[in-house]
């Protein structure tokens, strides 16, 4: 095992992998910009090194100030978390040219899922469902994108090679607005990703999101832990997650689990990934996989018990993983809120001064938060200041230590979105489950205030 790693974020998933290391009885150094200064995870520390001022290209963008801090405190490994570096291939490659281990994927793995065309190839290879569409990129010949499109069938979705999580798509319903909407997109691609290539999909009208947690280590070993559903989402921001997925037939969860699980192998995928799925009338298809612990991961430890970002740690250091599929038994159900620093109804962040924090507790309440009562919440980074997840024997009574956790939450000082979930943990749709990736933004168009 490491001795000592360097964790490469800042927030609630800096001190979810100090935790973890705690645990480990590995020594972990915190990286902080200007505006990070003063949290508790920081000065609570072994060792804490400044990277740079506060905003994130200068300092938890910064990878040669991230890789110097590693030298200078004797790191043996880097733990990017999710966002800023996580899935940037040269960021890992440079880690590992550094000398450092880098906790996640080979930059090759990050580098084929960072491309969606060259992802979704290895996935059709390795038997994993994809949605109908172009083989590969789309040409530039009219015709053919004429002839692709008739087909697949009308709507289709045009996505860019280097976009992924909602950027860089266009949904196009007749073949008049074909050819345009396809070189509209390459453009718009090309000067925001630097590749102009793009694919063609099947447009499905009303899926749910579900993706497949999966963990593998350096010896071919290589377990899926579940699935969790995120269809309850705004602008391709994630707000409530839970696990299991409501209403979706076990068998196939493991069929889809083993199909992710024998890709990784043939691909050589190694840590912790996420097979992002659209699942619509009883069918899962493929669309991006994550190449980094998510946000979200929470739900799937609760009803898995395992420890992800432990789990993350030891494959990193070579370790075997210590259960395979046959251990991995999931039991009752877990949903996350996510907490943001914003306006419930409108959006507009909220930084600034907490006057007052107080956390939920009890049985099965799980929160994942850097913040406390003083702590200033600094505007120049993502607004989510906090996760309450919560576990249950089954799904009622999860949404029920919800409602009680929410209730009992007190954020004073800046605006949360706490009362917004609180509507929703009583909404009579959401509380049936299974609504599919347009609930939200609908029910949020009809509870205008
Ligand atoms: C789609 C789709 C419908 N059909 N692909 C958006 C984020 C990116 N990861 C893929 N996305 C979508 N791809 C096909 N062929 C609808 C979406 C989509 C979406 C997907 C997941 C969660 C929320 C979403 C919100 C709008 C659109």
């Amino acid at each position: 095992m490491f001795k000592k790693i360097l964790v490469a974020n800042r927030g609630e998933i800096a001190l979810r992998i100090q935790r973890a290391c705690r645990e480990l009885g590995v020594k972990a150094v915190m990286v902080y910009s200007e505006a990070d200064r003063e949290a508790k995870y920081v000065k609570l520390a072994e060792e804490a090194v400044c990277i740079g001022p506060a905003p994130s290209p200068q300092s938890y963008l910064n990878m040669p100030a991230i890789i110097s801090a590693a030298e200078v405190t004797d790191a043996e490994a880097i733990h990017p978390g999710y966002g800023f570096l996580s899935e940037n291939a040269d960021f890992a490659e440079r880690v590992e040219k550094s000398g450092f281990q880098f906790i996640g994927p080979t930059p090759e793995s990050i580098r084929i899922m960072g491309d969606k065309v060259s992802a979704k190839q290895a996935m059709i290879k390795a038997g994993v469902p994809c949605v109908p569409g172009s083989e590969g990129e789309l040409p530039d010949d009219p015709v053919v994108i004429r002839r692709t499109a008739k087909a697949v069938g009308y709507p289709v979705i045009i996505k860019a090679a280097g976009g992924g999580g909602g950027r860089g798509m266009r949904v196009v319903h007749t073949e008049a607005a074909l050819i345009n909407a396809v070189q509209m997109t390459k453009a718009e691609a090309g000067a925001a990703f630097g590749n102009p290539a793009v694919y063609m999909e099947k447009f499905l009208q009303n899926p749910r999101h579900i993706e497949i947690q999966i963990l593998c280590d350096k010896h071919k070993n290589g377990v899926y832990l579940g699935e969790r559903d995120c269809s309850m989402q705004r602008r391709h921001q994630k707000v409530i997650e839970e696990a299991p997925a409501p209403g979706i037939p076990r068998k196939l969860i493991e069929k889809i689990g083993e199909r992710c699980v024998a890709a990784c192998k043939k691909i050589g995928y190694r840590g912790a990934g996420t097979f992002e799925f659209l699942y619509e009338d009883g069918e899962f298809y493929f669309i991006e996989m994550n190449t980094r612990v998510q946000v979200e991961h929470p739900v799937t430890e609760l009803i898995s018990g395992v420890d992800i970002v432990k789990t993350q740690i030891m494959v990193a250091a070579g370790e075997k993983l210590p259960f395979a599929q046959r251990d991995v038994t999931l039991r009752g159900h877990a949903i996350e809120c996510r907490v943001n620093a914003e306006d419930a109804y409108k959006f507009v962040p909220s930084p600034g001064r907490i006057t007052m924090w107080h956390a939920p507790g009890g049985p099965g309440v799980r929160v994942d938060s850097h913040v406390y009562t003083n702590y200033f919440v600094p505007p120049n980074y993502d607004s989510m200041i906090g996760k309450i997840i919560v576990h249950g024997d089954t799904r009622e009574q999860a949404l029920a230590r919800m409602r009680t956790a929410l209730l009992e939450t007190v954020v004073e000082g800046i605006n949360t979105n706490i009362p917004l979930h609180r509507e929703l943990m009583v909404d009579a749709k959401f509380m049936a489950g299974g609504t599919n990736i347009h609930y939200l933004e609908e029910w949020l168009s009809r509870h205008k205030r």
